[in-house]
């Protein structure tokens, strides 16, 4: 039986000439063309038109991007809302000779007596407290791994007011349903965004000292930030203002790349 399938009767094939040659090249050649332009356009088009990202998770970068660093951050986030804490040391294991590095916004000599730290409310309202009320609230000290992101760590000894006793003692619940807290330099020349759960961490200090002194004027006199669930680049020396948003409060190493979250 003839097969219906069989096309043209079998002979020798003809030769195509240089031009259908040519012009073959042309046609998949130009096909291709359009198969990748419209690929690439497609993949262009998907990204550009990809949701932000949730509210609280990375400075608006498009989803897709930043999906696996979202990943390992909310992770790390649910790791922390059971308020985990961070190995802490005994004094004795404390550097003597703390170390110093990186001073942006602490230029000059701030004068500590005259100083005071500008709480913004949300509202607008402004609280302005001076070192002597912060020393009066009840004490907290750490000794802890402090590390910084250039790859040095150093255990150290560090006091304050515990960041929730702070909030508690000034009446400032209300602000911490909001997402983040933003602190600034008085200068405004270095400034941290921090994420709500680990501004309010049970180890999260405002800190006035170091081995059971003062803070001398290069670790931040006379208020720093010490939150040991971060790396070094988010412990904000010199503390000028704090502030409480839904949006993310500028952060000075997540401007030039650095991860916002930047927890350990
Ligand atoms: N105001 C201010 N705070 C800052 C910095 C800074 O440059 N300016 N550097 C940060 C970095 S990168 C680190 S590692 C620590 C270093 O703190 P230390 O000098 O007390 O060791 O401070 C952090 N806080
Ligand atoms: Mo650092």
């Amino acid at each position: 039986m003839k097969n219906p399938f069989s096309k043209k009767p079998k002979g020798p094939k003809k030769p195509l000439t240089v031009e259908q040659k040519i012009s073959r090249r042309n046609f998949i050649s130009f096909g291709s063309f359009v198969v990748l332009s419209g690929a690439a356009y497609g993949g262009w088009k998907a990204l550009y038109n990809a949701p932000i990202e949730p509210r609280t998770v990375t400075a608006g970068a498009i989803k897709p991007l930043r999906r696996a660093l979202n990943k390992t951050e909310l992770v790390f986030r649910r790791f922390f809302s059971n308020n985990n804490l961070v190995k802490t040391y005994p004094k004795e294991m404390a550097a003597k000779n703390v170390r110093h590095n990186s001073d942006i916004g602490v230029g000059g000599t701030v004068d500590v007596q005259k100083w005071q730290l500008q709480v913004q409310k949300q509202s607008g309202e402004v609280l302005n407290i001076g070192i002597d009320d912060l020393k009066k609230l009840p004490k907290t000290e750490i000794v802890f791994d402090f590390k910084c992101v250039e790859g040095w760590d150093q255990i150290s000894y560090w006091g304050g007011v515990k960041f929730s006793d702070f909030i508690t003692h000034y009446k400032l619940d209300d602000q911490t349903k909001l997402d983040y807290v933003g602190m600034e330099t008085p200068d405004k020349k270095y400034y941290v965004g921090i994420d709500m759960p680990s501004a309010m961490h049970p180890q999260t200090l405002l800190a006035y000292e170091v081995n059971e002194k003062p803070l001398p004027q290069n670790h931040g006199a006379p208020l720093r930030l010490i939150i040991p669930v971060k790396y070094g680049i988010k412990n904000l020396k010199r503390i000028g203002s704090i502030s409480f948003s839904n949006k993310r409060p500028r952060d000075y190493w997540a401007e030039k790349g650095y991860d916002y979250y930047s927890g350990l």
